[in-house]
């Protein structure tokens, strides 16, 4: 459990910082902060000080010690209420930004209006702070790092985020005159949920130049490491990027060392040594005479060492080797696979588009069909109505004629809390489609959790349970639920789960697919769009099943329509 002292020592720092922010007297914003430091390191606990023993503590007076002890037992103190009051929300955010400081957050608030993060991090990207007053590009490439260096102390970069970064990076590299090849590997490359830094691997005659361009990269906020094969740098988003130069002859060999994962390239040596081979970046080798046997291409090196080639978001060591060496790798889901968007909302809720405009961006993929899954009236905030549902449908069935798609009705549903559903099953049994999914109350323990998507589950017109672990990435934790029970009862009573291919929830993860794999559950590739580019993020749905081996037939938006329709026929 947290100290006594901790809480309220943090009390006293924000009380010191939003004095600050707030043009306070540089004197009691120290006189604060040295006192949260005194009490932070205090040995004694403060919960057993009366207010004498608060005063002993260095830096702590009278005042203080009231401050302290109005905190300690009623949990607030009024005079910080009333300071967070006066202090707006954007400049609030602009607190927990590391390496900015008060005064530094008071200053691109006022001059620049930066009011939020991303804003932050938008201005850094454009180089827009340098021009501040005791600002310079030595202090954006700072706040850079330390913002980069409070991200890696755990949070990893989302995948859309790591992918958009390293297509822009590939393009700058390829448009070198002596580039050849460039690619990314490592775990973006495997489509890992997150990504710890972004590897890129190129060809090139002329390793120096491509270096020194690369460097010079206005997205390039600070290098880290610099050398001729090899270098890392910092971008202006606080993104690590390694990039290395190879040898066009072994451009396999290194693509698979630098994709990974380290347990599979390890599990790949220890047998390249047991059969005399060695292994590295540079080649396929003998051993004993070092001869090159397989280097320039991934499936060259794979077919010496016995096996097929294995697809990068395969290689994490989960038994793919040994099905390869075995010739039974498995024929997972691929994006040429998916006929359809089970998931996707319009402007009738918390959509942006409008339902023409998510339709045509859905047959503009290609898609065979598409569902439109608006929210229902539980989630109050979104003012749906039954007439408006049944408005929506009349439109749906009028575009169907001419929109060279076939669409479905469909719904998102709220799970209450006791696992109820908006309107009644006739009502219900009136959607093509309906995806139910728990919005609030999460912290339910773990029986009441598992019980209410049980029934949700156990509800015949509940086609498919949206993202069922609510977890955000990075944010928020899954739900706490009897997994396994869930998986039990999905397969059985064919209700699909949804894997959400939203970067921020990848929900379920590739090891809860897995899991429900082996219990016999079917899965939704479904992307959750509330605008046309979310539609786009499909792809990390289908690396997620890949990843926990998701045949084309264990997923319901790989079959053709009227398959589809007996499957949603026949849940319940
Ligand atoms: P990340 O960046 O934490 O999301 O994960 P990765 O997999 O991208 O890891 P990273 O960037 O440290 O290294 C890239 C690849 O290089 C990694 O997937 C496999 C290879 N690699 C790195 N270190 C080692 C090692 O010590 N042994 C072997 N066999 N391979 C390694
Ligand atoms: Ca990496
Ligand atoms: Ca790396
Ligand atoms: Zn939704």
């Amino acid at each position: 459990m947290a100290r006594s002292n901790d809480a309220a020592a943090q009390m006293l720092q924000e009380f010191a910082e939003l004095l600050a922010i707030s043009g306070g007297d540089a004197f009691k914003v120290r006189a604060y902060e040295k006192a949260a430091r005194a009490v932070a390191g205090h040995p004694a606990e403060i919960a057993g000080l009366d207010q004498k023993g608060l005063e002993a503590i260095p830096g702590v007076g009278g005042h203080l010690a009231l401050k302290i002890i109005e905190f300690r037992d009623t949990g607030s103190c009024q005079e910080l209420d009333e300071l967070r009051a006066q202090v707006p929300a954007g400049l609030r955010t602009l607190l927990t930004v590391p390496g900015l400081g008060p005064r530094r957050a008071r200053q691109v608030y006022d001059e620049l209006g930066i009011a939020s993060v991303s804003e932050l991090l938008g201005a850094l990207h454009d180089q827009r702070l340098r021009s501040l007053r005791g600002w310079g590009a030595r202090s954006e490439e700072n706040l850079a790092q330390a913002i980069h260096e409070a991200q890696s102390g755990g949070g990893r970069i989302h995948l859309d985020v790591a992918l958009d970064l390293a297509q822009d990076l590939l393009g700058e590299l390829a448009a070198l005159p002596s580039v050849q090849r460039a690619a990314y590997a490592g775990s973006l490359r495997r489509m890992r949920e997150t990504v710890g830094d972004i590897d890129l691997l190129v060809t090139s005659c002329e390793p120096a130049e491509v270096m020194e361009a690369f460097c010079a990269s206005p997205r390039v906020a600070r290098v880290l490491a610099h050398g001729p094969t090899k270098t890392s740098v910092l971008t202006t988003k606080g993104v690590q990027v390694d990039v290395r130069v190879v040898d066009p002859a072994v451009w396999g060999a290194a693509l698979m060392y630098f994709t990974g994962s380290k347990p599979h390239n390890i599990h790949i040596r220890t047998l390249a040594v047991r059969a005399g081979l060695k292994l590295s970046e540079y080649g396929l080798f003998e051993a004993d005479s070092g001869r090159q046997l397989a280097a320039a291409t991934e499936e060259d090196v794979f077919a010496r060492l016995g096996m097929p080639w294995i697809m990068p978001t395969l290689r994490e060591d989960r038994g793919e080797i040994e099905a390869a060496l075995e010739g039974r790798l498995p024929d997972v889901v691929s994006e040429r696979d998916i006929r359809g968007d089970l998931h996707v909302h319009t402007n009738l809720t918390d959509g942006i588009a409008p339902l023409e405009e998510m339709v045509a961006a859905a047959k503009a993929r290609g898609y065979a069909y598409c569902a439109i899954t608006d929210h229902a009236p539980q989630l109050y905030m979104q003012r749906m109505t039954t007439e408006k549902m049944l408005a929506q449908r009349g439109q749906l069935r009028e575009l169907e004629r001419s929109a060279g798609i076939a669409l479905l009705h469909g719904t998102e549903l709220n799970i209450a809390p006791d696992g109820s559903l908006d309107w009644d099953d006739e009502f219900l049994a009136g959607f093509d489609v309906v995806v139910a999914s728990v919005h609030s109350q999460l912290r339910q323990p773990k029986d009441q959790m598992t019980a209410r998507l049980l029934r949700a589950i156990g509800n015949p017109n509940v086609d498919i349970i949206g993202h069922p672990t609510t977890r955000l990435i990075g944010h928020r934790p899954p739900v706490d639920a009897d997994l396994d029970e869930i998986f039990a009862a999905a397969a059985r009573t064919g209700t699909a789960l949804e894997i959400n291919s939203f970067p921020d929830r990848l929900d379920l993860d590739d090891e809860l697919v897995a899991r429900a794999r082996r219990a016999g559950v079917k899965f939704a590739i479904s992307t959750d769009a509330h605008a046309v580019p979310h539609l786009g993020y499909m792809p990390f749905g289908v690396a997620t099943a890949q990843r926990g081996w998701a045949a084309p037939d264990e997923v319901i938006n790989t079959y053709p329509l009227a398959k589809l329709r007996r499957f949603l026929a026949g849940s319940g």
